[in-house]
């Protein structure tokens, strides 16, 4: 028998206002799938075609010619609608097909309207076409799990983010026997095509199945995902086809609205240095936008740090007639200067506190972390090559894997075997903390990617950072500048002159400066006296007045940190409104491929920059766009990775306004809030500010 409480919570979980707002689904949600995208023109037709477009051109790899010889030819063709067409092409158009779709690798915002659309199209063509969603990623497709996807389980998921519907993983199918045992799925099932959601590793899968599949009549199509926004394709004349893939613009607004939240408490409570790390594996996409839309005091973007020259260096040696090769590139000691450098410099103006930004793949484009990277790639890859067993469970603790390391180093020196790893690496390697050796050595996901989500790249830099701001703070220079106002109102509580303790105190001068800055020999209860004493403000017998200490107290930096990591929160948040419309319209892509006999080729949206009117779907072909990459320490071929243009106007506008958002002067902070993404409302931004600055019509 239930008691008296338990009733009365069974009878309140029936209250229908209770059940309202406890419900699984809010009214926004609601909304949100009941809302259709909009589709661009062509698809309000009830037939589409293609029409080749050999304007653009690639380099094509001749590698690639022999790997990928029935689809390297292919060309960018674009999506044109049509009221009516002639009966044999409408037959074909119309035919009942089987389709399986599959998500691959991060889930990104936008994923379920991919399906959406590639659902709501194909049954519009024909109601007897069945949509087959792989379960939880490429695993789905060797292994053959699958369902059958539904009006409802679609309704159930429109514009909605995750990629709950089916899930997703990071199997590579890169084996001749998963290559296999993914074919015989496809037949089995009687596939017509297969639509793979992924980034630039699953849209190289997606190329060397297209191949495979080519001769069993199999499709297959691409569709650009990864909120890293570094799948994006240009023509080898530049024009640009893919602008960013989907997911991006959902990510990076929401982690700038979480952010600028940051940016909000920290200058209100104004003790911490919020440390903030952003994901996007190695290019620092997201990171470029997240500064554009908070104006964070300062984000760092590793693109720019591998440009960076020592200009110093390399004129002490040109005066020298030599070149200082290791001027070249920035390494962690320089970086946690130019980090601190500005922690310093915003603690004089009287902010010792502050918002920073990291990309999560910064260290990839430090010198001697790269040089890591590639070198224990190597060295794990070829580990694996040669034993049955692999790297990581032979050696399942650090203290195995430093000592393989030393034995390689071991045997290059004693036996003159040759190994990439040598008694330098060793020692360099072994003067980093334990963690972050840890994170160097960790596992490779399945395409060879280095696990950058898991190494924390900020505690590395961080730990630099402190070391250094401790030494400046030892001689003197890390001070935080005390308000000319409340020192002469201190002053004037105290009974001071202030013309003559100011003198004492401080070198700045009056009439430069709203902040008094204490002298750099000034670190100490002692060292104060004895320049009050040398100043003439106090006598050798006389105690510090009460007043010149306080100030002088507040003036040293306390340097407190909060770290946060931005990175799957963002992931799966729901989609923004130019992510839903967007993914949708990619779906829909997907189906004009497939209906027009295509294979090999990646839908995509040409002239996202240029706003929803302008946009043009067509199908990028993707062999093409294979180069060389080393991946598990060799040279593999795959689809080539974009990162950060330093020539971009984006982040020309983040360098030029870099100085101002740092604001280490006595004004106010330069932030920009963002707010939370809405969906329903017409003043939300229609697309990333970075594709906006990007768009090369800006000067027109
Ligand atoms: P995709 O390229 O597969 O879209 O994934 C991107 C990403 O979210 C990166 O930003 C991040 O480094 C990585 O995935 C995290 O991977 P995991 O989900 O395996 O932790």
């Amino acid at each position: 028998m239930p008691n008296s409480e338990e009733v009365q919570i069974q009878n309140l979980l029936q209250n229908p206002k209770v059940k309202q707002v406890i419900g699984d689904v809010n009214d926004i949600l609601a909304a949100r799938k009941k809302y259709m995208p909009r589709k661009c023109d062509v698809f309000m037709q009830p037939f589409t075609g293609l029409s080749a477009n050999p304007h653009y051109t690639f380099k094509i790899n001749t590698e690639s010619q022999k790997q990928f010889p029935d689809i390297i030819h292919n060309v960018v063709k674009a999506v044109v609608g049509f009221d009516t067409v002639d009966d044999p092409t409408a037959a074909k158009f119309k035919k009942k097909r089987n389709i399986g779709i599959v998500f691959s690798g991060g889930p990104a915002p936008g994923g379920h309207n991919v399906i959406a659309g590639l659902y709501d199209a194909a049954k519009s063509v024909n109601p007897e076409t069945q949509i087959f969603g792989f379960l939880l990623g490429p695993d789905g497709i060797i292994e053959n799990e699958h369902i059958e996807i539904t009006g409802e389980m679609v309704d159930h998921y429109r514009n909605v983010g995750g990629f709950g519907m089916i899930k997703t993983g990071r199997t590579k199918i890169d084996t001749p026997k998963k290559m296999s045992s993914a074919k015989n799925t496809c037949k089995s099932m009687n596939l017509d095509a297969l639509v793979i959601v992924g980034g630039d590793d699953s849209n190289t899968n997606a190329a060397f199945l297209a191949q495979e599949l080519y001769l069993d009549g199999i499709q297959v199509i691409g569709v650009p995902k990864t909120i890293d926004g570094d799948l994006q394709v240009k023509d080898e004349n530049g024009h640009v086809l893919c602008a960013i893939s989907f997911g991006f613009h959902s990510a990076a607004r929401s982690f700038a609205n979480q952010i600028s939240n940051l940016c909000s408490d920290g200058s209100s409570d104004v003790k911490y240095w919020h440390i903030c790390k952003v994901m996007g594996r190695v290019a620092s996409h997201l990171a470029l936008e997240v500064a554009l839309q908070t104006h964070a005091n300062m984000t760092f973007i590793g693109e720019d740090l591998a440009d960076y020259m020592d200009r110093e260096r390399l004129a002490a040696a040109e005066k020298n007639n030599s070149v200082d090769y290791n001027a070249y590139g920035m390494t962690l000691r320089h970086l946690s200067r130019l980090i601190c450098d500005g922690i310093v410099r915003r603690a004089r103006n009287g902010k010792n506190y502050g918002v920073m930004v990291l990309p999560e793949g910064i260290l990839e484009f430090i010198n001697e972390i790269q040089v890591f990277i590639i070198k224990l790639n190597t060295i794990i890859a070829e580990y694996n090559e040669v034993h049955d067993t692999d790297f990581h469970s032979d050696f399942p603790v650090l203290d195995d894997k430093l000592e393989y390391l030393r034995r390689l180093a071991r045997r290059l020196r004693e036996d003159r075997v040759f190994s990439i790893w040598n008694t330098r690496d060793d020692d360099l390697f072994s003067a980093i903390p334990a963690f972050f050796q840890e994170g160097l050595l960790m596992e490779r996901d399945s395409h060879g990617n280095f696990p950058f989500s898991q190494v924390e790249t900020e505690k590395v830099i961080m730990g630099l950072v402190e070391d250094y701001l401790n030494t400046l703070k030892e001689q003197g220079i890390y001070k935080v500048g005390i308000h000319r106002e409340y020192f002469l109102k201190i002053m004037k509580e105290s009974n001071l002159d202030p013309e003559r303790i100011e003198k004492a105190l401080s070198k700045t001068e009056k009439a430069f400066s709203e902040y008094l800055i204490i002298k750099e020999s000034i670190i100490s209860v002692k060292t104060l006296k004895q320049e009050l004493v040398k100043g003439g403000a106090i006598r050798d017998m006389d105690e510090i007045p009460p007043g010149i200490e306080k100030i002088y107290k507040k003036s040293i930096p306390n340097f407190k940190t909060q770290v946060h990591f931005y990175g799957y929160d963002g992931r799966g948040s729901d989609p923004t409104k130019f992510d839903a419309t967007y993914t949708y319209n990619l779906g829909h892509t997907a189906f004009s491929l497939i209906a027009n006999g295509e294979t090999g080729q990646m839908a995509a949206i040409k002239n996202l920059e240029k706003g929803f009117p302008s946009w043009e779907p067509i199908g990028i072909p993707i062999a093409p766009l294979m180069h060389f990459e080393e991946r598990k320490g060799k040279l593999q071929l795959v689809l080539e990775r974009s990162v950060v243009d330093v020539t971009s106007t984006a982040f020309k506008v983040v360098k030029a306004l870099r100085e101002e958002w740092l604001a280490a002067n006595p004004g106010p902070d330069h932030f920009r809030n963002p707010g939370p993404v809405t969906f329903f409302d017409d003043r939300e931004e229609t697309m990333p500010i970075t594709l906006m600055l990007n768009a090369n019509d800006l000067e027109d």
